[in-house]
């Protein structure tokens, strides 16, 4: 026996230790049934005795769209950083700096050039005024110099890193969606704006 070893009064002592703390621990016990105290646990939240899960504050959308005037090169590369459009979501690979992913307003008369300036090779495939479609279907062959960029099934073709299109038209006012052939299931994406 343990306690044969000490004073009296140090067996008291350890008595009166160890009945505080089954006190303590029938309390915690106690309060913790009533889910009230909210001992300690700290951590998890929602469930039928946890506290308020707290609302995740929302991710401020930017505006990711350029105007440019006049004629327009846009750059393709795949490794410019994604922006999330407030109107349009997430677009990735255009832009007209080669430094952030953008939607670009281009205005009515104006030509377009694409150029695959890093991790091509690309495309860029007109896919309709309806949204982003699941998959581009688009069959990504090169459009004739010329073409607008609003004709059904428009494309630039494969472009390889350092190589540009054709020089095309964007006369059409309207909302382009568009996609890059190789990368559109990784999110290479845009949206062409002609007013
Ligand atoms: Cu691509």
């Amino acid at each position: 026996m343990v306690f044969q070893s000490m004073s009296r009064a140090a067996r008291l002592g350890a008595g009166l230790v160890t009945l505080i703390a089954a006190l303590a621990f029938a309390a915690g016990c106690g309060g913790s049934s009533y889910g009230g105290g909210g001992g300690g646990g700290g951590g998890a939240c929602g469930g039928i005795y946890g506290p308020a899960c707290p609302t995740p504050t929302p991710v401020a959308a930017a505006d990711c769209s350029v105007s440019p005037a006049g004629n327009v090169t846009i750059d393709l590369n795949f490794g410019l950083a994604a922006c999330v459009d407030k109107t349009y979501g997430s677009v990735l690979g255009f832009s007209t700096d080669n430094t952030h992913s953008q939607i670009i307003k281009i205005a009515a008369g104006s030509t377009v050039t694409f150029m695959a300036t890093a991790q091509g090779p690309h495309t860029a495939d007109e896919l309709g005024s309806g949204g982003f479609p699941a998959n581009d279907t688009n069959p990504a062959t090169a459009s004739a110099a010329g073409t607008d960029i609003s004709a059904a099934n428009f494309s630039t073709g494969t472009l390889n890193n350092g190589q540009s299109s054709a020089i095309y038209n964007a006369a059409v006012v309207g909302i382009y969606y568009f996609g890059c052939h190789f990368h559109y299931g990784s999110g290479m994406r845009t949206v062409l704006i002609v007013h």
